[in-house]
């Protein structure tokens, strides 16, 4: 007994570690970004549509979802969903299903369980569908936090308002009719606030805005991940400095890779308010899960040959006639160099269907 004990213990620990973060976080852009509130942001699965919430002008003013198309590789300008999907209420946090074609999302609109609701909105091949409420008992009559669906719709994570004093995590399950039940998640819940809650997809992730101690600030937000393993999550740990600082980071949602994460963050340097940020991960990660470095390492040649082998026998069926594609590499991790970790970057995405996002300068 207490040498499974000793290995559940160093399985853990290798677990939490092995995750390397997020590279530097990046603004959107004044496109996106504007002098109101941005307050939540997912990209569809094959990174074409990016759909945030904002309370600019020419909408009602309190909040409606907005949508912008990547072209000629940047986004456009953005244009409101319209009235099958807002309301004059606030209609904010979207989030894709995994395939892409419903588009979950929070009101007050005021005909739900009570206070914000999750609704739905189905694309018909042409235009998103009239607004309902999400079906079965997910919604409560407490006000429901941003969240997100696991890649296969199985299971909605996402934050729910339980008392003055505390915001938790919860998940409720599809079963195939109907959402069931909201079910807590004892070890991510207590006397903090867990103001949304995102799963990250192809693993075991929670990203979870928090004003868990231990932040950038005495009182507000940061964004906190938590990992499952053998079935429990684990503590929070602090996404750190690239994702973090003494402004309110909140509404993480992930692109169907898991690659990149946007968020909401009010700090000074971005347009006003509150803008959508997004930050691409660190593939050390992979690598770092298999053992074969730690958060740490300098990236090497070995490793990215490593990891782009595994990533092509994932996603290519074994006939040494498939052709493979040939990519163009920017620097999408806008840090300023063009290096190996840019072209994993693109390879990634390419092959696990994430979105194609801007990449920075000329
Ligand atoms: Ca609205
Ligand atoms: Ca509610
Ligand atoms: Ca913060
Ligand atoms: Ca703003």
């Amino acid at each position: 007994m207490r040498t499974l004990a000793l290995v559940g213990v160093l399985v853990a620990t290798l677990a939490v570690e092995a995750f390397c973060g997020f590279l530097p976080a990046v603004n959107l852009g004044p496109r996106i970004n504007g002098p109101y509130n941005e307050d939540g942001a997912d990209i569809s699965p094959d990174g074409q549509l990016l759909i945030f919430s904002s309370n600019r002008p020419n909408g009602d003013w309190n909040y409606d979802l907005w949508g912008a198309v990547w072209q000629n590789g940047e986004w456009s300008e953005p244009f409101n969903l319209g009235p099958q999907v807002n309301t004059g209420a606030q209609d904010i946090a979207p989030v894709f299903s995994g395939d892409g074609n419903t588009l979950y999302f929070l009101s007050n609109r005021g005909y739900g369980k009570g206070g914000f609701d999750y609704y739905q909105s189905v694309w018909d091949g042409s235009a998103w569908g009239p607004a309902a409420l999400m079906p079965g008992e997910i919604n409560t009559p407490g006000d429901e936090r941003p969240g997100s669906p696991s890649s296969d719709g199985s299971r909605f994570y996402f934050s729910t308002i339980v008392s003055k004093d505390s915001a938790s995590p919860f998940y409720s399950d599809w079963n195939g009719a109907s959402w069931g039940s909201p079910v807590p998640i004892p070890e991510l819940s207590g006397a903090d606030y867990q103001m949304s809650t995102a799963i990250a997809p192809l693993s075991s992730r929670l990203v979870i805005s928090s004003s868990h101690p231990g932040g950038f600030q005495s009182w507000g937000y940061d964004l906190w991940v938590s990992t499952c393993v053998n079935g429990i999550w684990q503590p929070l740990v602090n996404l750190g400095p690239n994702i973090n600082n003494v402004d309110a980071e909140m509404a993480a949602q992930f692109s169907a890779g898991g690659d990149t994460l946007l968020f909401v963050s009010n700090r000074p340097d971005g347009y006003g308010g509150n803008d959508i940020w997004m930050a691409v991960a660190d593939h050390r990660t992979d690598a770092a899960e298999r053992g074969d470095l730690d958060c740490n390492s300098q990236i090497n040649i070995v490793d990215v040959t490593r990891s782009v082998d595994r990533i092509f026998r994932a996603a290519v069926p074994p006939n040494p006639c498939v052709a493979l594609p040939t990519f163009d590499v920017a620097d999408v991790n806008c840090d300023g160099l063009l290096n190996i970790i840019d072209v994993v970057t693109v390879i990634d995405r390419a092959f696990r269907g994430g979105a194609v996002l801007p990449a920075c300068g000329p």
